[in-house]
């Protein structure tokens, strides 16, 4: 069903698409579908205990699993027959479908292992098996391995230029497989990136593995079912490798001077491979990567992430991968010693791969001869090309994503980042090359030294992004919105690459914390993120500080100590929260109790150095936070208008992460710290609101107390810092930090603020999230739905309406007065920050949010505008089942659709008018029926699962 899910290219097809899945199974009580281990479909793991997870189905209303069983087995024979050899959970008296972990026999290491289950409805009748899923086991002991780090120095090339990109390194090894091939297995990883070929083919269709971690602590490795590419006879085996994040340039080290730029972790990249082939006579062959192995540099002259690859075709290496090649001139490898601490461990999360190919739009010839290609969306990603030409003509690549006013390519965003592509033409025959190690942020590609004018086949748009599962889609009738969602779901698709970054095209491309956390919500909504946060909170708690504090990205390159890229990163208010922030979005989102167990004593350890910071005070006075740079943090970085005070927020986060662990200290039964953390929010909430508020719910701060003091951003004395700002309000009422009075005076200052600001947000960073639900909750929806749709600067339709394909990181990223001011320092028209409006979309324009984790039970409560909206659709694949919600305003007339999954439980608020007149499933509801659940202009009913439409006079 999730395959379905990831091609419907429009939400129609995808419910018609439904029907007949339905159809199959109508009348066999319940059905699970949708099998998962670690959140994923059949796949390599190294967990023990792995968690496993199903949806279900079924042609019937009101539905609910009363019991489950799951049977394991070796083989799907045995399954078949339910002879479940690994493990026979028997009948479970569970509502659970999800987080269950397997209980069964030891899992053996490259084992793999079959299961199904069933599950019992409410008249505890038994539903048909599953279809059988798996998973295979990934090498348990590191001693497993057997290979060597292999690696070929290069490091001393091309050392005297502006950027020292030495050549990559190719590797290959030749073997004569004697017997018939019954399977074949690839275990690989690389301190560096890899692309790994047999037989001349590469494998697997993942790029930029095996991604970023902390390479001291944890390396991650890949598996690839090889069978198909394997011969009885001569195979051969070769890889290349690249920098990539273990030993290229990284973040903005070479803007700031730093004294190291590059090779955070090490000079030479290094390959770890294992290959096991087993003969159809049962023999098993073990090849691993050892100084048998050959090297050699070759036609990649240069490969870095941020600065681009250079690729010179004359100097082919011919059939290097191939059975038949001579390596008389290629290099012994030299073996490398590993790290006794550092982990191998399979991926946990969803590797960068091709996401979709685009076409040029355009193609225009500027004054030098250059030409321009416009792909019309800004995107991360690769250009391919199919060019002919004479040996050694050179074609260069620049990127882009805007082009200045007199069309010429703009690239001063990019700052220290090359951002260049070149191929020199081997000659002859038309030749096609993609870069794989390197990517940009564009939506223009500059081509030039190619002799003839490109034609549209010449360059294609190559989409990379992590592979996350699409999970919903909104839409609705008014296009600047639906724009504005497209925005937001491609500045996730750019960033959420191996990491959440923050940006796809400068040279920073850093998993920065707070725009993480900010973000988090709005992208579980898009895709299924699950994987993709297991493996990017390893990063997080692998990076947190000696002093228990969570940096301000991760993962966070040290060296003595300190931050390599910049020694003066470290930690922020509003960033370092992430640690807990993340971790509750896992548990909220997806029941993740796993997670929060495993990174407890982090997330405590991180608020005892809230609490020693605070001196037992609960709460961050003015000019708490010196000791970092910039002083303060970040703030509530990139608002405009008046600055709010970095201790009013980082006091307002202290409260918000104190109420988070007191509700994952509920779900994970640790009742002590349960008590601790709901004690500790209280006397923050008190000390907040007696120190940063006044009596009549204004929320203060002295700003003499900061007084001229220099090293706070964007800090001006005679302007000072400030509590009476929309941030401090929208973030007060969202953390839930304030008394129903209090909440009420914050509701009433924040619109009071907006409007007077022309009816216009100020907010930044931390201040955009919270903005339209706090609005939402006190009241002001449709001032909300104003900000939503306004298209005049600052707000999102400004963006839109000047072309924007992406979320800008400024509001002001570009004005037509005054261009782009702010190139210089940092400009990124690629940047999800304020694209947190999403949640608030799907919360509160589509109305659904999950009200117990998982969506086992949630509201449906859309909020709907006096005009400018009039319809409104979206789905969601929510881990307990697809949700399902639509409404229209039609006159008089309002209309609701809602698909409730099985063995969940939706609250449905159908607005209503003076008198209601309510068809539910296009029945009239009966006095009787309309009786107690009448609130103010709503209708209020709980529906088990199902299907309803409720229309109902609203006027
Ligand atoms: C910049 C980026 C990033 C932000 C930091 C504080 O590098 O805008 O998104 O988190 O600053």
């Amino acid at each position: 069903m999730r395959d379905i899910i990831c091609s419907a290219s429009n939400l129609f097809a995808f419910f018609l698409l439904l029907i007949p899945t339905l159809k199959v199974y109508a009348l066999s009580g319940i059905q699970p579908v949708n099998l998962r281990s670690e959140y994923k479909v059949n796949p390599v793991i190294d967990i023990k205990n792995p968690r496993l997870s199903w949806e279900l189905i079924s042609d019937q209303n009101n539905e609910v699993q009363t019991s489950y069983q799951i049977m394991v087995a070796s083989s799907v024979k045995l399954l078949e027959q339910n002879k479940p050899d690994i493990w026979n959970s028997g009948k479970v008296n569970s509502n659970s479908t999800n987080q269950i972990a397997y209980k069964g026999k030891d899992l053996i290491s490259t084992e793999v292992y079959y299961w199904k289950v069933r599950s019992w409805n409410k008249s505890k009748n038994e539903g048909k098996w599953s279809d059988i899923s798996r998973w295979e086991m990934g090498l348990l002991d590191k001693k497993e391995w057997k290979a060597s780090w292999i690696g070929y120095n290069l490091d001393s090339l091309n050392k005297n230029t502006s950027y020292h990109l030495p050549p990559a390194p190719y590797f290959r090894k030749a073997k004569d497989l004697k017997k018939p091939i019954k399977s074949g297995r690839l275990y690989i990883t690389s301190l560096g990136l890899h692309e790994f070929y047999i037989n001349g083919k590469r494998i697997g269709k993942d790029y930029f593995v095996p991604g970023w971690t902390d390479y001291n602590k944890r390396v991650y490795y890949q598996v690839y079912d090889i069978t198909s590419n394997l011969t009885h006879g001569k195979n051969a085996f070769g890889a290349i490798l690249s920098y990539g994040w273990y030993s290229g340039y990284l973040g903005y080290a070479l803007l700031v001077k730093s004294p190291q730029v590059r090779a955070f972790y090490g000079d030479t990249p290094l390959l770890k491979a294992r290959l096991v082939i087993e003969y159809q006579d049962g023999e098993k062959e073990v090849i691993v990567t050892d100084n048998t192995w050959r090297a050699n540099d070759g036609p990649l002259r240069e490969s870095d992430i941020l600065n681009g690859e250079t690729y010179n075709a004359g100097m082919d290496l011919g059939d290097w991968n191939m059975p038949q090649y001579d390596v008389q001139r290629w290099k012994t490898v030299k073996i490398y010693p590993d790290k006794e601490e550092r982990m191998l461990q399979v991926y946990p999360g969803n590797p960068v791969r091709i996401y979709t190919e685009l076409k040029p739009k355009s193609i225009t010839e500027r004054p030098d001869g250059k030409y321009i290609v416009d792909f019309g969306q800004n995107f991360s990603g690769v250009v391919r090309l199919k060019v002919k030409g004479k040996a050694g003509d050179s074609i260069t690549l620049r990127y882009g994503e805007m082009l200045h006013p007199d069309g010429r390519l703009m690239t001063e965003n990019l700052r220290k980042a090359r951002a260049t592509d070149r191929y020199i033409l081997k000659g002859g025959a038309e030749e096609t090359w993609m870069p794989t190690f390197t990517y940009h942020g564009f939506q223009y590609a500059e081509i030039s030294g190619l002799k003839y004018a490109p034609h549209k086949e010449v360059l294609t748009g190559i989409v990379f992004s992590s592979a996350t599962p699409e999970a919903g889609k909104l839409e609705t009738d008014n296009k600047m919105v639906n724009r504005l969602y497209e925005n937001i779901v491609w500045t996730q698709r750019s960033n959420y690459f191996d990491i959440p970054t923050d940006c796809p095209q400068r040279d920073e491309r850093l998993a920065w914390t707070g725009d993480a956390h900010v973000y988090m919500k709005s992208a579980i909504y898009n895709t299924d993120i699950a994987a993709f946060f297991t493996k990017w909170l390893e990063d997080v708690n692998d990076s947190q500080l000696a002093n228990g504090a969570y940096s301000i990205y991760a993962p966070m390159p040290m060296k003595d100590g300190k931050a390599a890229i910049r020694a003066s990163d470290s930690y922020s208010a509003g960033w370092m929260e992430a640690g807990i922030i993340c971790t509750y979005e896992l548990y909220h989102a997806y029941g993740d109790i796993h997670t929060v167990k495993k990174y407890w004593n982090n997330m405590k350890k991180f608020i005892h150095f809230l609490a020693q910071k605070s001196r037992g005070n609960f709460l961050f006075k003015e000019r708490s936070f010196e000791e970092t740079t910039p002083k303060g943090g970040f703030g509530d970085w990139l608002s405009i208008g008046n600055k709010t005070s970095p201790d009013l927020l980082a006091t307002m986060y202290y409260g918000y992460c104190a109420n988070l662990m007191a509700e994952m200290a509920k779900a994970v039964e640790e009742k002590e710290d349960q008590a601790y953390y709901e004690e500790k929010s209280k006397k923050i909430k008190k000390a907040f609101s007696d120190y940063y508020m006044d009596e009549t719910g204004r929320l203060k701060v002295n700003s003499s107390i900061y007084g001229d003091v220099k090293g706070y951003i964007e800090y001006r004395p005679e302007k000072g810092f400030h509590g009476h700002t929309q941030t401090a309000y929208a973030n007060a009422i969202y953390m839930n930090l304030l008394t129903p009075l209090q909440k009420e005076a914050a509701g009433k200052n924040l619109k009071d603020l907006i409007n007077e600001n022309s009816g216009k947000l100020a907010t930044g960073f931390l201040g955009v999230k919270p903005l339209l639900p706090a609005l939402s909750v006190t009241g002001s929806t449709d001032l909300a739905y104003k900000l939503l749709m306004s298209e005049e600067y600052p707000s999102w339709g400004f963006e839109v309406a000047n072309g924007a394909t992406t979320i800008w990181e400024r509001w002001n990223s570009y004005t037509k007065e005054k261009g782009f001011e702010n190139n210089a320092g940092m400009n990124s028209f690629n940047h999800y920050s304020f694209g947190s409006v999403n949640e608030w979309m799907f919360e509160n324009m589509v109305g659904i949010k999950s009200t117990k984790p998982g969506f086992r039970e949630f509201v449906v409560k859309p909020e709907i505008p006096t005009n400018g909206i009039n319809s409104v659709k979206a789905f969601y694949q929510s881990i307990n089942g697809l949700i399902h919600c639509s409404w229209k305003k039609d006159g008089d007339l309002f209309i609701l659709s809602v698909n409730v999954p099985v063995n969940t439980k939706a609250k449905v608020y159908v607005p209503v008018g003076t008198e209601p007149n309510i068809l539910m499933n296009k029945r009239l509801l009966s006095e009787k029926e309309l009786k107690n659940k009448l609130e103010k202009n709503v209708f209020v009913v709980e529906v088990g699962s199902g299907s309803y439409t409720f229309s109902s006079k609203i006027k």
